[in-house]
């Protein structure tokens, strides 16, 4: 069956052009004009954009936060990507310490497989380190598993600096690559201790406790290590100036670094833990936390110079009565926000429409750069003879406002309500079928394929 989508421009990397698309399958057969002889079905998308299918390299679907598990598990997560024209997830498989990636493998396997509307792979956490871990290695890139996670605060997943210079001298020598999520955990407890000390206990002390210059110290601690162990890194979820400013001068000494950044940095700020209505407050808890308003220009920068590689979620929902387990102790709220549903409209209505990112670099950011990066290049991430016929049609006239009651994310809340989207997603195809329409997923059925993915090719 071939189906032809006609009338539209495709977005890449490089630039906009103005070409119908012919797909045979689950591939694109062409990308040109005047393709309509060879096709069984014409569907017209005059007017509208047409991308590759967004890729979100930072879910956490089904995983078990402080004493609860998120809301969103792989059939509803996947469920409300896919609705965002999120068309591949790659989630963080997580083994607990003294548990083997094999069978942190194995669990997110079994958590996904069969449950997952859009395509899927998997990072894997490492948060031990010996000759067991070292040796399972070779196998997880076998099994498609080509990057990694550490985590520098946490403790049931933080890694010391001794283990996290060993595990990316292993990874360079292995070609992985890992992300690293930067915040000092030493200087945050002791914080923590000082505001529940002083009875301080509401939502207010979240990004009091977790500064984004502790940040900054772990990012720069972080890429010194990566330069002893000449590993490539990527800063996951960067929230602020100084954090970027230790990446800058990191690249300048020669390294290669990525970021990533998320849409709730981008589009909000701190002011809203400062809420007398802890349940206002408690939903946007997440960690790093949001920042001051001030850091958000810094970040639309970056993306528009470069600087900032990818837009991820971190989707990481709770539903505001799991969000309520923290009332007597802002330390037991569950952190994490919903936003796989919603990061690709966001990105284009607030950085194409508003704030000069043009379409190309949006492409970069939720296409091109992920499916490089994690090994899904050309397969996702572009639209070209013989790529996964995954394609987002963007109506750049279309508006609608943001209301967690038209989402379909498990969730209650949506932490954008109210927002405005410039243009909106018409249509998500999925390997050639049709999968979501004006808003409607049309998949019944879970059709989700586990992606085996290569090497960094960014
Ligand atoms: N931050 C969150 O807020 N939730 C999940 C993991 C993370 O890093
Ligand atoms: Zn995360």
């Amino acid at each position: 069956m071939k189906t032809l989508l006609k009338g539209g421009s495709v977005v890449s990397g490089s630039g906009v052009k103005r070409a119908d698309v012919l797909m045979d399958g689950e591939k694109i057969l062409r990308v040109g004009r005047g393709l309509a002889d060879a096709a069984d079905a014409v569907q017209d998308v005059s007017g509208c954009l047409l991308f590759p299918g967004f890729i979100d390299a930072h879910t956490h679907f089904d995983l078990d936060v402080a004493g609860t598990t998120t809301a969103d598990d792989f059939y509803t997560g996947s469920r409300a990507a896919l609705r965002g024209g999120t068309t591949t997830v790659i989630d963080f498989a997580c083994p607990n310490k003294g548990e083997t990636l094999h069978h942190g493998l194995e669990l997110w396997h079994q958590k996904a497989d069969g449950r997952t509307f859009c395509d899927y792979g998997f990072h894997m956490t490492i948060d031990d380190w010996n000759e067991g871990i070292r040796a399972e290695l070779p196998d997880m890139f076998a099994q498609g598993v080509s990057s990694f996670k550490m985590y520098m605060t946490y403790p049931a997943m933080m890694i010391g600096d001794r283990d996290m210079y060993w595990a990316l001298k292993e990874l360079r020598r292995l070609g992985g690559i890992c992300g690293v999520h930067c915040e000092n955990a030493g200087v945050i407890d002791g914080m923590i201790a000082e505001r529940k000390n002083s009875g301080k206990l509401g939502p207010g002390s979240h990004p009091v406790t977790r500064p984004p210059y502790l940040e900054a110290e772990a990012v720069s601690r972080l890429l010194r290590i990566a330069q002893a162990a000449d590993c490539p890194v990527v800063i996951v979820h960067l929230t602020n100036h100084e954090a970027l400013k230790e990446v800058e001068h990191a690249r300048k000494r020669g390294q290669i670094v990525y970021v990533e950044t998320c849409p709730q940095y981008l589009l909000l700020d701190e002011s809203v833990y400062f809420s007398d209505d802890y349940s206002t407050a408690a939903r946007y808890v997440c960690a790093p936390p949001l920042r001051e308003k001030a850091e958000q220009e810094y970040l639309w920068k970056a993306l528009r110079h470069g600087s900032i590689q990818t837009v991820s979620t971190d989707h990481c929902s709770f539903t505001l009565a799991q969000k309520g387990m923290g009332r007597e102790d802002f330390t037991k709220i569950p952190g994490g926000l919903p936003g796989v549903e919603t990061r690709g409209e966001l990105m284009y209505s607030y950085g194409v429409a508003k704030r000069k990112l043009n379409a190309a670099q949006l492409c970069r950011v939720l296409c091109e750069n992920p499916a490089r990066l994690y090994g899904l290049y050309p397969r996702k991430g572009l639209l070209r003879r013989g790529s996964d016929a995954d394609i987002v049609v963007y109506d750049p006239k279309a508006s609608h406002v943001i209301r967690a009651d038209d989402c379909v994310a498990n969730v209650d809340y949506n932490p954008y309500e109210g927002f405005v989207t410039a243009g909106g997603i018409r249509q998500v195809w999925l390997r050639g079928r049709l999968a979501v329409e004006d808003g409607k997923v049309l998949d019944q059925v879970p059709q989700g394929k586990y992606m085996v993915r290569g090497k960094n090719s960014l």
